[in-house]
């Protein structure tokens, strides 16, 4: 099974590159910033709590996150593979996956990790902002979303480091290129 976690920054092209890769890999994507957004389009009680922390750049509690990704494990008993975009974002979450996983007789294959300057991660989240409407790409929140990233979630590289699972590519130039970068890593992984 090919379990892949895509990691970055807001930004960084988690959603961008997911598409791709599960265009090549048919894998099943899981992003808790989607799953979270498609609670708030219904209309969810969950959905709004996490709005409101969502607009202020914060991440939304482990628990609900955790419960979200496992109830979407469970339902696709027969995936070839997920693809976790913006999930784990805490070392709880990670530690959480890696139980869940367990449970499966599987495991995480590898973190890809795509590394973007702060500058044109702002460039391109105040884009999409505009372009989108999304109401968490704005100046005030996209500050807060990378200072949360920095504090809480860029110590889930070294978790997956420690296991010998990181690999850092560059996540700047073509969508294409990058999709190069990363398919590389993937052909590489052991079978
Ligand atoms: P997410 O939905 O995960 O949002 P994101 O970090 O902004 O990444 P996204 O995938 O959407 O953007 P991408 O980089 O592809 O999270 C939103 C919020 O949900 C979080 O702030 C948090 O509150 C909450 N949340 C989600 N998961 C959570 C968790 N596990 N725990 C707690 N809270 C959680 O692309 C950005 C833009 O760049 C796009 O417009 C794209 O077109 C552009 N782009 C991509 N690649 C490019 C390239 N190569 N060149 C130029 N532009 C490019």
């Amino acid at each position: 099974m090919l379990n892949l976690v895509l990691f970055g920054p807001p930004g960084a092209g988690k959603g961008t590159q997911s598409a791709r890769i599960i265009e090549k890999y048919g894998l099943i994507h899981l992003s808790t910033g989607d799953i979270l957004r498609a609670e708030l389009a219904e209309g969810t009680e969950l959905g709004i709590q996490a709005k409101t922390l969502m607009d202020q750049g914060l991440l939304v509690p482990d628990e609900i996150v955790v419960g979200m990704i496992s109830a979407k494990i469970s339902v696709n008993p027969q995936a070839p593979g997920f693809i976790f975009d913006g999930f784990p974002r805490t070392i709880a979450q990670a530690q959480a996956l890696d139980v869940m996983l367990k449970e499966k007789n599987t495991q995480i294959s590898c973190m890809i990790a795509l590394v973007v300057p702060d500058d044109e991660l702002k460039t391109r989240l105040l884009k999409r902002g505009i372009e989108t409407g999304r109401s968490d790409d704005n100046e005030e929140t996209i500050v807060r979303r990378i200072k949360e990233y920095q504090d809480k979630t860029t110590p889930v590289a070294d978790y997956y480091g420690q296991q010998q699972k990181l690999h850092s590519l560059q996540g700047t130039g073509s969508v294409d290129d990058i999709f190069d970068r990363i398919v590389s890593v993937i052909e590489a992984l052991p079978a």
